[in-house]
């Protein structure tokens, strides 16, 4: 197929222009923006109260004096209260459920959707995704964002896009070959099984399909599963990263370079803080994102806690993009366990087995009390052709892993070695840790 060329106005809008703004002029943009989104969100019941003492803002120090808004504020409070406009003003609601069972609603005016749009075209568009390139979205339709999310960005490029959805993953594979997919949009769990089930059907993933590139997020996963991802596919693997309170997919986005994601500026204001105490870190701490939605006018958001953990990195970009880098996101703050009172994540655990290249492509972690003592489990799937081998290879093996985690996140594992296909798979976002403390 003959590549067609995106107009020159699209070059220059995401290309140019926005991505490379000057540092300086990208400050004086987010200022007034920030004072935009302080205004517009006045007008809605939550933040009418909260911010009619606040005036304008000369300079960032001053948004301090400002609240977080947090996950709670959202499920407590009536949903039609963030709005700042009249409900037939809103186009589009989607929502995400919180760790209570209670959903947060995020609604979107006409201008959101295609301010959101042109961000996640913008994130595609990074990465080489151009308009000959053919498309399938892999993540779920509906209030979750990641279907409709990529679906507008993607179509904004002029991309073929197949909204396959989640699942089904033999209708997937028949739809990748037939229409000779280039492009996957998909969560990292379910690529890992993806691969299992192509391998398991006799077929390449690197020889029998056309893809070139998978935008993979909505869940935290390690630099070692990405390199795993790419090898098994021979393609380049790009970290997307977003949340449903700020629009979706399409916040921050790995450029070409591959090392940590361009959070786009001129759109969230972020900060860092301790997620203890609240106080503002510098660049290079790594602490709890905290955004500040500048552009949109339905529901703005204030100095919103995401939960999730990262850094701001100081150094800038060799693509020569402005906005800064955020590091992947190491997990939310919630997802951290506690085992024999060390903190652990579950990034931390993955980083480690999946550096050994008999390690398939799934694992579980289960957290157990006994005797009053915590216990650790860590159950990994190993690649069909190591699991038939000698036993005392098995063993060296499972004494490696532990000792490999027992170095890194200080506690001593049980690692128990499983045979690929053994532990449960999910299309959507994994459930990595049981804690059968809290059962
Ligand atoms: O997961 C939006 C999304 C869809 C992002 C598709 C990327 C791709 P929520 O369901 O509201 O929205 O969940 C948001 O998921 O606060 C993070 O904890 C986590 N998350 C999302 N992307 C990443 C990522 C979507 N790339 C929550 N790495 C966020 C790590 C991620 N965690």
């Amino acid at each position: 197929m003959q590549q067609r060329q995106v107009s020159s106005f699209l070059v220059d809008f995401w290309e140019k222009s926005i991505e490379t703004i000057d540092e300086k002029k990208l400050k004086e943009l987010q200022l007034e923006r920030l004072n935009y989104s302080i205004e517009i969100a006045k007008k809605s019941e939550f933040y009418g109260q909260k911010l009619k003492d606040i005036k304008k803002i000369k300079n960032f120090d001053e948004l301090e004096k400002i609240p977080f808004t947090t996950k709670e504020d959202l499920l407590q409070n009536n949903p039609l209260s963030f709005l700042t406009t009249d409900l037939k003003n809103i186009v589009r609601v989607h929502s995400s459920s919180g760790t209570t069972g209670r959903s947060k609603y995020i609604f979107y005016t006409k201008k959101d959707i295609e301010n959101w749009a042109d961000l996640v075209a913008r994130c595609l568009f990074m990465v080489g995704i151009r308009k000959n390139d053919i498309f399938q979205n892999m993540m779920s339709y509906g209030l979750f964002t990641g279907g409709l999310g990529l679906h507008y960005g993607a179509e904004k490029i002029g991309i073929l896009v197949i909204p396959a959805g989640v699942g089904n993953t033999e209708k997937q594979i028949e739809l990748m070959r037939e229409l000779k997919t280039t492009v996957i949009h998909i969560t990292p769990s379910y690529l890992l099984y993806i691969a299992h089930y192509i391998e398991e059907i006799g077929l390449s993933p690197s020889e029998d399909f056309n893809l070139k590139t998978a935008i993979v997020g909505a869940e935290p996963y390690s630099e070692n599963t990405r390199k795993k991802l790419e090898n098994i596919f021979k393609i380049n693997v790009y970290n997307c990263y977003g949340l449903s309170e700020m629009n979706g997919p399409g916040v921050a986005f790995e450029c070409p370079y591959k090392d940590g994601l361009h959070l786009w500026e001129d759109n969230y204001y972020m900060e860092i803080i301790d997620p203890k105490t609240g106080k503002i870190l510098g660049e290079n701490e790594e602490g709890e994102l905290v955004l500040t939605t500048l552009k949109r006018e339905g529901m703005p958001l204030i100095r919103y806690r995401t939960g999730d953990l990262t850094k701001i990195l100081r150094e800038r970009c060799e693509c020569g993009r402005t906005h800064r880098k955020i590091m992947r996101i190491k997990g939310r703050s919630d997802d951290m366990f506690i085992v024999k009172g060390v903190n652990i994540f579950p990034s931390q655990i993955e980083a480690v087995i999946m550096e050994f290249p008999e390690v398939d492509k799934n694992y579980q972690i289960i957290i157990d009390r006994k005797g009053g003592l915590d216990i650790l489990t860590v159950q990994v799937e190993i690649k069909k052709e190591f699991f038939k081998g000698e036993i005392n290879e098995l063993r060296d093996l499972q004494e490696r892993i532990k000792e490999k985690l027992k170095e890194k996140i200080f506690v001593s594992p049980i690692v128990e070695l499983v045979e690929t296909g053994t532990l449960p798979t999910t299309t959507g976002k994994a459930k990595r840790v049981i804690d059968k403390r809290r059962l």
